[in-house]
């Protein structure tokens, strides 16, 4: 596996997995992605030219896609519209990247009998209850509450049946929330930090006992890494690192780092409609089979590490910082 074709490798999680790439092997990296408002070239500055290149095109697009899957011998599909609340806002882009995109790359795979990994969301299982002990395991029934869960399950099942019905050698990961660099201001710790560092307020959903299961994007990408090298093709892996907090714990965790006192600067604003409770992954086949192991165990210093790494990028995130807020006001958020 040598050429390796990288969807929304612009994006955040995207950019974080194309410089592990770089980092940990010798590949070269094609990355094909639309630059979404959701996208940052930036992110990929400083990257070696003769080992990482960007094509700007749709997935959704089989023009643009089939040609590029043909001249690679693997692609990782990242692409995607990815936030939850733009979706309940407007669900079509959603619908046509996350599930139309998925199936056009799908197809040019099975033409051209390319390596498939496709990466997903724990959202899919849906929610689990807040006292419930149990995590999501790959045999945990598909339940998605939101339209991106449900679209990104709608991608799920299209995978698994190519490789089905069609022998696509493909392999699926399910992931719990990302946290780190270049993460965009719309998504939960980065517009909390960003708030902060602008002198704002922290905004939590409802009471905020919602519970995530974080993992630093860096160990997201070790996972993938080890499941295109080394995963069965067919399977689905969970990934996640034991992370789970309520959003009230993480913003508390935020306040510390900044130096606010305690919650004398936190806003309980409208809740998101259909508001999933509880995610919690059991990564056990990620650890046995493939002996993975996350490195950032220590929450609270990975994001002492992301809220150093936002107080030095301002440049970046400033610019999207209004018109996100914007949005957020308009719904009360
Ligand atoms: P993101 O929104 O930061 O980045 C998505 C990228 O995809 C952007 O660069 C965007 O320009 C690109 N893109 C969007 N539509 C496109 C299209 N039609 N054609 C080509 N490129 C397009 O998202 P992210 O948080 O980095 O998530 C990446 C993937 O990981 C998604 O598939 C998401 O479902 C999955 N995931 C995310 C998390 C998380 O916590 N963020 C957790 C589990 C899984
Ligand atoms: O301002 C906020 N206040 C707040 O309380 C925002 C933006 C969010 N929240 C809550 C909602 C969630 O309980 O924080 C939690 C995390 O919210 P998001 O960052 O929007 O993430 P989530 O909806 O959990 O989805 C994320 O993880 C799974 C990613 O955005 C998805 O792409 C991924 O699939």
């Amino acid at each position: 596996m040598q050429r390796l074709l990288v969807t929304g490798g612009a994006g955040f999680i995207g950019a974080n997995f194309v410089h592990h790439v770089v980092k940990h092997t010798d590949m070269t990296v094609t990355v094909l992605d639309k630059l979404t408002y959701a996208a940052s070239r930036e992110a990929l500055d400083g990257l070696p030219a003769d080992r990482v290149s960007l094509v700007v095109g749709d997935v959704a697009d089989p023009t643009a896609v089939e040609p590029l899957v043909a001249a690679h011998d693997a692609v990782v599909h990242l692409a995607a519209e990815s936030h939850n609340d733009n979706a309940l806002s407007d669900p079509s882009p959603f619908i046509r990247t996350n599930v139309l995109g998925t199936f056009t790359l799908l197809e040019a795979a099975r033409k051209h009998d390319v390596r498939f990994h496709h990466v997903s969301t724990d959202e899919v299982y849906g929610d689990l209850e807040l006292d419930d002990p149990a995590k999501f395991t790959p045999s945990t029934p598909y339940d998605p509450s939101s339209p991106y869960a449900a679209s990104k399950a709608g991608s799920d099942h299209l995978v698994r049946a190519w490789v089905r019905s069609f022998g696509v050698r493909a392999t699926i990961s399910n992931c719990s929330n990302n946290y780190g660099p270049w993460q965009h201001v719309e998504k939960f710790i980065p517009r909390q930090i960003t708030n902060l560092l602008s002198g704002g307020r922290v905004k939590l959903y409802g009471d905020g006992l919602n519970v995530r299961d974080w993992i630093h994007t860096e160990d997201h990408s070790s996972a993938v890494l080890a499941i295109l090298e080394r995963g069965t093709i067919g399977e689905t892996y969970l990934i996640g690192a034991d992370g789970e907090r309520s959003n009230l714990e993480v913003v508390r965790m935020l306040l510390r780092l900044l130096g606010h006192a305690e919650d004398d600067v936190v806003d309980h604003v409208t809740d998101r409609a259909g508001h999933d409770l509880r995610y919690a992954i059991d990564a056990s086949r990620l650890r046995d089979e493939l002996g993975w192991r996350p490195q950032y165990a220590d929450f609270e210093a990975g994001l002492a590490a992301t809220v150093d790494w936002y107080r030095e990028h301002e440049f970046w995130w400033r610019p999207k910082k209004e018109a996100t807020e914007a949005a957020y006001a308009a719904r009360g958020q």
